[in-house]
């Protein structure tokens, strides 16, 4: 029904109903417009100089437009009431349990996204400020710690699995960011000392998205959606959506290699 509006490509559960209140509110608005305008053309007219020489002080004594303009707020009342609280309610009150999910870690810094698994035990490590190392351990994981041992970290590459509800916590290690992903209908801000979680089900695969577009080098891509410094612009992080045993796959090998002890050290 939106196409129309040049959206991009939906490729999440929840984003047909986004894509629903953004074409209403359009449809709404391109009323609004045209009343509007007509009322005001109406009124050069009919109070135009030639025919209403001299002012009336009195001015309009019916009331249709008290009655109009009760009519548009109750439309905005139904679409504030009707469509934008309760499609913002079940965005962050039914949160799906964490059982049925896939939790992942994103931090935003500048400028670039990291990511954290719980790896195959579905426990995080600890983390401590003390072990960060910008290069080599931008999150500070303790890789001595049982539940850290499987843990897998990856840098602007998010690999999710389709038709599975992702739970991201959202952190920022310095100022504000922004995780947009627009084929998801996602966009949350990163706030500095805030761990913010949302939700979504992806349910469009990279594959299938590369087939739908004709696009073969087709990547959903992490916008950082506030401006947040000199490299903002570079500030971009990708997403792979694959079938869940390719998911699977790719995190137990990801484990397996971030796991053994580094030949180098
Ligand atoms: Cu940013």
């Amino acid at each position: 029904m939106t196409k129309w509006l040049g959206l991009p490509e939906l490729a999440s559960a929840h984003g047909g109903q986004i894509d629903g209140m953004i074409g209403w509110v359009h449809i709404f608005m391109l009323v609004l417009f045209v009343g509007w305008g007509g009322f005001f053309i109406y009124c050069l007219v009919r109070f135009r100089k030639s025919r209403q020489p001299v002012a009336n002080y009195t001015g309009a004594k019916s009331h249709a437009s008290s009655y109009l303009e009760g009519g548009v707020a109750v439309v905005e009342a139904v679409l504030l009431f009707g469509f934008a609280i309760p499609l913002w309610a079940a965005r962050v009150d039914a949160m799906p349990p964490e059982r049925e999910a896939l939790v992942v870690r994103v931090t935003a810094e500048q400028f670039a996204w990291n990511i954290h698994y719980a790896g195959p035990d579905g426990k995080f490590g600890r983390t401590d400020l003390k072990l960060l190392d910008v290069s080599s351990n931008p999150l500070g994981l303790d890789r001595n710690d049982p539940a850290g041992k499987d843990d897998v970290t990856s840098l602007n590459q998010l690999y999710l699995p389709v038709n599975k509800p992702i739970i991201v916590r959202l952190r920022s290690k310095d100022v504000i960011h922004s995780f947009g992903v627009p084929e998801f209908r996602v966009k949350q801000d990163a706030i500095p000392g805030l761990t913010i979680p949302f939700w979504f089900i992806p349910n469009v695969t990279t594959a299938e998205m590369r087939t739908r577009t004709g696009n073969d080098a087709f990547q959903y891509e992490i916008a950082c959606a506030q401006l947040c410094g000199l490299g903002h612009s570079s500030m971009r992080g990708f997403v792979t959506v694959q079938t869940a045993e390719d998911f699977q796959k790719w995190l137990a090998e990801k484990s397996k290699e971030q796991s053994a002890p580094d030949p180098f050290k």
